[in-house]
């Protein structure tokens, strides 16, 4: 496959950019070899600047669900560039965008758009303190909300005991209010919210842990989650900026039923622009400044050539089929990755939740980060780059899920089996 273009780039964007991306997982670091520089995308499809073409699984890492340039969504933002790109006021836009969100999103009675899924997650978390007057925080090993100080922290000596830094640059003090514990672990769970009941003001989670991969939540976890909170009057906040519009149009807690206090949207509400949000319960939400006291802002939030790419998007997944078509595609490559590694006598796993899933290396099956961590992270490598020398694009980590899109076709699923039936062949 030819490359000299993307690595002459990578070479000037290392001299430009600390490692040389704007977002670390881009850099390839986990699967080695440099990354392609994208020169387009168009449906399906990514065009990079060496003329290589691949079938996409990354898909922005989840907002392209309608697949790169959708025409309404190209259309709507050309015609709202015409009117201008900010206004730092309010318009019309942003008031459409939250009510497709909230009629997907029942529990979400007001919700504040933000710029980032990190943005989201962090000012839930101000809301749900501001909210309750407690400090505490519990979160799950492996699951990923964004880069905020008091989220990048990991268990300290043992579960349930005070965060430690998960970074450089976080201070100790933020730390020691994340208390991380292993997801899907209901024992943990309730000793843990028993042991600080007094102080937690919330439980986040991501309801399928898409950042350890493709986790389901175990049967009666998430449930746990719920009644454990009500009990203790804790905030439960479900970071949906991945599983919200993927997993179903009314995202992880539609397909699950379980209503979380806040929800946090990101990636698809923005259709491949800058978007996130939070949102949930009337009473918490009214905290959040100017109508209460807790402070968050936002230069760009509820920009509108945002709001409009947001609007087209869930408009379009809106319609009648939509998921019905999305769910038999992802059927389609569940059911042919399975067989491909089978017939192909490699052991793996493999794990779905509408249309994101993730093939792991591993014969053990994979319930939380530990078990993930069994993967075999060399092979999971060597399948990446055959797959990305056959044309096909998938997540540059063993720990990302794959995405779906309503623009990949039956013949694009068919190309992506057989080449990872030849792949599995060829690492075994
Ligand atoms: P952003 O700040 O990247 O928009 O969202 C942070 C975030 C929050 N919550 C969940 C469940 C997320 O998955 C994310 C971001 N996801 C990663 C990939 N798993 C984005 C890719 C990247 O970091 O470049």
């Amino acid at each position: 496959m030819k490359s000299e273009r993307s690595k002459r780039l990578f070479q000037i964007a290392n001299s430009l950019l600390p490692g040389g991306v704007n977002s670390p997982v881009r850099a390839f670091k986990a699967v080695g070899g440099n990354p392609l520089f994208i020169e387009r995308a168009k449906g399906s499809r990514l065009y990079d600047v060496d003329g290589n073409v691949f079938i996409d699984y990354v898909l922005s890492w989840g907002p392209m669900i309608l697949g790169h340039t959708h025409p309404e969504v190209t259309k709507a933002i050309k015609e709202a560039v015409s009117k201008g790109t900010s206004y730092g006021a309010p318009t019309e836009k942003e008031i459409l965008l939250a009510r497709l969100i909230k009629k997907a999103f029942p529990s979400i009675e007001k919700v504040r758009m933000v710029n980032s899924g990190t943005e989201a997650t962090m000012s839930a978390i101000r809301a749900a303190r501001g909210f309750t007057k407690r400090d505490k925080i519990i979160k799950f090993e492996g699951c990923y909300h964004g880069h905020a100080d008091g989220l990048l922290a990991k268990a300290g000596s043992g579960a349930a005991t005070l965060g430690i830094p998960d970074s450089p640059g976080v201070p100790e003090d933020y730390a020691r209010n994340t208390i991380t514990i292993p997801f899907n672990n209901i024992k943990v769970f309730k000793e843990t919210v028993n042991r600080h009941r007094k102080d937690l003001a919330a439980v986040i989670v991501e309801p399928v842990a898409g950042n350890i991969g493709c986790v389901l939540p175990a049967p009666g976890f998430l449930e746990a989650l719920r009644e454990e909170t009500e009990r203790n009057e804790i905030v439960l906040i479900f970071d949906e900026v991945m599983t919200g519009f993927r997993v179903s149009y009314g995202g992880a807690q539609s397909f699950y039923k379980i209503k979380p206090d806040i929800t946090c949207l990101g990636k698809v509400i923005g259709g491949g622009l800058p978007v996130g949000a939070y949102g949930g319960k009337k009473e918490i939400m009214s905290i959040i400044a100017p109508e209460g006291p807790v402070y968050q802002a936002g230069t760009l939030s509820g920009n509108p050539i945002a709001m409009t790419a947001g609007i087209a998007t869930l408009t379009e997944l809106a319609k009648k089929g939509t998921y019905e078509k999305l769910n038999k595609t992802a059927e389609m490559i569940e059911h042919g990755l399975k067989d491909a590694s089978k017939r192909a006598g490699i052991k793996t796993r493999f794990y779905r939740a509408g249309t994101m899933f993730c093939t792991y290396f591993t014969d053990c099956e994979v319930i939380d980060y530990s078990t993930a961590k069994s993967s075999d992270t060399v092979k999971f490598g060597n399948f990446f780059r055959k797959m990305l020398n056959r044309g096909i694009y998938i997540a540059p980590s063993q720990f990302e899920a794959g995405f779906l899109s309503l623009s990949h076709s039956a013949a694009d699923i068919n190309k992506t089996i057989i080449s990872a039936y030849n792949s599995f062949l060829e690492i075994k």
